[in-house]
């Protein structure tokens, strides 16, 4: 039937399932539509015909689905059950009924777009492409085969050194490797830095993503040259091991992810490209962390499935030799030992024990330097927090109002695990100093306030001991310190950046984390948005057509009312300067300050929540905890007490900077009276935070940025399994619907030209249109011509004016691709689809009649 193409499959005949011929229709609005299967025996044909809906019916099912009913029209319509029969058949020919790259999809909405990663899904195959953006569904399983080192050769061949003339696209499944190879060639062919950016919600596999591509990197190299020298193989282990040790400290098992990161992470990949651009290959010469907002509260409190970080399992898990070494506290003790850890039904994490991930982090401690004495002290600085859990205060008998030590042998064990004077800890945990009018003031705490002493004390070193490990990573691990260069020094490093960072987040209590992130996210999406812009305006370019068409919306505004001047930011710290800050006032000087901002929601709320439309959706936030989270200030009793320790890193990590000592001391108290009252000698986290994340997009600028949005298809971590609604919001968030619309705002339609004539041809008058061998011209400037006198004629009454008068067409050809205006391809497919029965349904028809 002219415009119509049917695919009879090739018969394979290995084994039974795949003796069946499937031969499937193709259709615009949902790819290819299996029409039958027909199986030989002999001289016997066995035909199945599937049980599904018409074209049109199945484009009013796609116009359903796209108004989020997804769970109930997927599960139940005739549409999926017409299809699901026929998945063991088509297994192997998924290619004729998917898009490895959605960019391909005529209709791109998020129906198909969820169909086609479904069946990917399905098919054990977790990547699919959207032009440039990899998305990578958590498979749940590891699919071994995809992990090879042939399959890292065959991408780095194919990609990097271009060893087939094919188009690698074309012929390569899409991979985490892809991304990889083509950050890597950018880097060391084109000489530019390179940044690959990881997103997407809790166990949606980031943090394995980032490993596989550092793995990739790293293994490159060896592959092109003799293996690096000795101290440098030493660097590379120790880059790929600081990964894993991160998460000793940095992860804990949550209820959606055992190796949850409780802190996002910046890691720039440092490669001595001084030999690389004859053989494209450079040496992994160093490599650099930057953190993000480590979750301390989990230290002091953990859901009862949950657990806290890992380190502090592994540490209990230790032999009691290796224990003793430590601390003799520790000897004979369990994790019901410690209040901090307590009971849990879980002892090991993706397939090794805490026993055994103690050994393992133990010898990558080692390999980094930090063994003997160092490992001593960090692994005390674990102990003194395991401690601190343990202390507990009771009312003094003779004034409820003042607190003494409940627990009198554990507090002494405490002092001498920390190398305190008793009387010293004591004061610090149980009292409060402060000026007053220039006089030092002391108030004593009641026995909770004292218990909350303990915990702060417990987070911040927790906190200040991860920070230490960061830095003792990065000076272990940094090319200057460490990479000798095989041959004369290197002339400069290039950077390929890795990005694991929290995806947006929108719960329904959403507290001060969560705007702390969705800011993060709100940052990234702009750059996002900025980048998928400039790469359709390149593909116009390059199509030869006008650009004054693109129009998007971009997130600056939403990005001024956070971090902007007089922004929710700000007023959070002004807040949080005044004596007597409160939540409430706070909320209400958002929401009548910032009443001017379209992306402040103004109906009414409670007087602690105000609700921001971001670019993924509204969040609402419950400002309760902000002031206190933002302040993150350690009272400076504790942090004199703690800077006195005898453990170096806890005294190193606490000493104050001379100048906040001399505030203490009251030198600035008289100019400044009301941060002395408050007793606020830091900058809050939020203001800390907003610098970490300008810098950090300063550093992604000067990258050609890649995007890989992880996503994770259902909720019970199981293999095979896509849930739909929860996918399709993620989706959302990724901002990967938002990205398809900026590219198609304009065009939302695109056909390949050949593909326009092909199809459209039957529909045009023959006396007007240039004859069949003219149609076939391998020219693309001819047929680009023969399309625009095609579709100026089938089009013509879409055209319309524009404000100026002038004329504007319903389609624009390029030079290979014509763009089709909003509802230009549907009229043409209308018109075909009134012009022919449905190819599917006379299929049916003939093959019953012929049963
Ligand atoms: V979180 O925001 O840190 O809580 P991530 O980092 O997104 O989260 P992670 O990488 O830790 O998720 O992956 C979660 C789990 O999914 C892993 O522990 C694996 O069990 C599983 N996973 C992730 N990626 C893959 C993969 N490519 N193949 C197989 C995978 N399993
Ligand atoms: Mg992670």
């Amino acid at each position: 039937t002219p415009g119509r193409e049917v695919f009879t499959l090739p018969q394979n005949n290995n084994n039974d399932n795949q003796k069946w011929t499937a031969v499937y229709v193709y259709s615009d609005v949902a790819a290819w539509i299996p029409a039958a299967l027909v199986k030989q025996e002999g001289t016997n044909a066995w035909v199945m015909v599937p049980n599904f809906p018409n074209e049109q019916s199945m484009m009013q099912v796609d116009e359903k689905w796209k108004k989020n009913a997804l769970t109930e029209m997927i599960d139940t319509s005739g549409y999926e059950n017409g299809i699901l029969p026929l998945q063991n058949v088509d297994q192997h020919k998924g290619h004729l009924c998917e898009w490895g790259d959605m960019v391909g999809l005529p209709y791109l909405h998020e129906a198909a777009i969820l169909y086609n990663l479904k069946k990917r899904h399905l098919e054990e195959k977790p990547y699919t492409r959207t032009g440039d953006i990899m998305i990578a569904l958590n498979p749940y399983q590891w699919l071994t085969e995809l992990y090879t080192n042939e399959t890292r050769m065959l991408y780095a061949q194919e990609l990097i050194w271009n060893v087939s003339d094919k188009d690698p696209r074309e012929h390569l499944e899409p991979h985490v490797y892809e991304v990889a190879a083509l950050s890597y060639k950018g880097m060391a062919v084109d000489g530019l830095d390179q940044s690959v950016l990881v997103s997407g919600e809790s166990g949606a596999g980031k943090t394995e993503t980032v490993k596989l591509c550092m793995n990739f990197v790293a293994s490159v190299h060896d592959t092109t040259t003799a293996a690096a020298s000795g101290t440098n193989n030493t660097i590379v282990q120790r880059i790929l091991d600081s990964a894993p040790m991160l998460e000793a400290f940095g992860n804990a098992k949550t209820r959606r992810n055992d190796n949850s990161s409780r802190f996002g992470k910046y890691t720039q990949l440092q490669l001595d490209r001084s030999f690389s651009f004859a053989q494209a290959s450079a040496q992994l010469a160093g490599s650099k962390n930057e953190v993000y907002l480590l979750e301390k509260n989990r230290v002091v409190s953990h859901a009862t499935e949950e657990r806290t970080f890992h380190i502090f399992y592994q540490l209990l898990a230790a032999p009691d030799t290796v224990k003793q070494s430590i601390w003799e506290g520790l000897v004979g003790t369990t994790n019901e030992s410690f209040a901090y850890v307590g009971p849990t039904t879980c002892d090991s994490i993706e397939g090794k024990t805490d026993g055994e991930r103690f050994e393992l982090v133990t010898k990558a401690l080692n390999l980094l330097g930090i063994q003997g004495g160092s490992f001593v002290t960090l692994m005390r600085c674990i102990s003194i927090v395991l401690q601190l859990g343990n202390i507990g205060f009771q009312p003094l008998p003779d004034n409820e109002d003042a607190a003494q030590i409940a627990t009198i042998p554990e507090f002494e064990a405490l002092a001498e695990l920390m190398g305190i004077s008793q009387e010293d800890l004591t004061a610090a945990l149980t009292k409060r100093t402060f000026l007053a009018r220039g006089e030092l003031m002391t108030v004593l705490l009641k026995a909770d306030q004292a218990k909350d002493s303990c915990h702060a004390l417990a987070k911040e070193i927790y906190g200040q001991a991860f920070l230490w490990l960061v830095k003792e990573i990065n000076a272990a691990t940094c090319a200057e310190n460490n990479y000798k260069p095989d041959g004369g020094a290197p002339s400069s490093f290039g950077i390929i950046g890795l990005l694991d960072i929290f995806g947006f987040e929108s719960f329904d209590t959403n507290q001060f984390e969560q705007i702390c992130i969705n800011y993060a996210n709100e940052k990234l999406q702009q750059k996002f948005t900025e980048d998928i812009f400039r790469s359709v305006q390149k593909e116009y370019e390059e199509e030869g057509l006008n650009l004054a068409d693109i129009a998007y919306d971009d997130n600056s505004a939403i990005l001024k009312l956070i971090e902007g001047r007089g922004g929710i930011l700000d007023l959070l710290n002004e807040e949080c300067m005044l004596p007597k800050s409160n939540p409430i006032n706070f909320t209400k000087k958002v929401r009548t300050q910032l009443s001017s901002s379209p992306h402040l929601d103004m109906t009414p709320l409670d007087h602690v929540t105000f609700r921001i439309k971001h670019y993924a959706g509204p969040v609402e936030y419950l400002t309760e905890n902000f002031i206190e989270l933002n302040r993150d200030s350690l009272p400076a009793d504790l942090k004199r007490c703690a800077s006195s320790s005898t453990n170096a890193i806890i005294a190193q990590e606490f000493k104050e900077p001379q100048e906040t000592r001399d505030e203490l001391e009251g030198s600035m108290q008289r100019t400044n009276p009301k941060r002395a009252k408050s007793g606020m000698t830091n900058e809050t986290l939020s203001s800390r935070y907003r610098t970490q994340l300008s810098d950090l997009m300063k550093d992604l600028r000067k990258t050609q940025s890649r995007y890989i949005r992880c996503i994770k298809p259902n909720t019970l971590k199981k293999a095979k399994t896509l849930e739909h609604q929860t996918t399709v919001e993620q989706l959302r968030y990724a901002g990967i619907i938002a990205g398809i619309t900026i590219s198609r705002s304009a065009f939302p339609n695109r056909l390949p030209n050949t593909t326009v004539l092909a199809r459209y041809k039957t529909m045009w008058d023959k006396k007007k249109f240039p004859s069949s061998s003219q149609i076939n011209d391998s020219d693309d400037e001819k047929r680009r011509a023969d399309c625009i006198a095609m579709l100026t004629g089938l089009l013509e009454h879409m055209t319309t004016r524009d404000k100026s008068g002038k004329e504007v067409k319903a389609f624009v050809a390029g030079k290979t691709k014509t763009y089709f205006r909003g509802g230009a391809l549907e009229f043409l497919q209308s018109q075909r689809l009134n012009a022919f029965d449905s190819l599917a349904a006379t299929i049916q028809t003939a093959v019953r009649a012929w049963i």
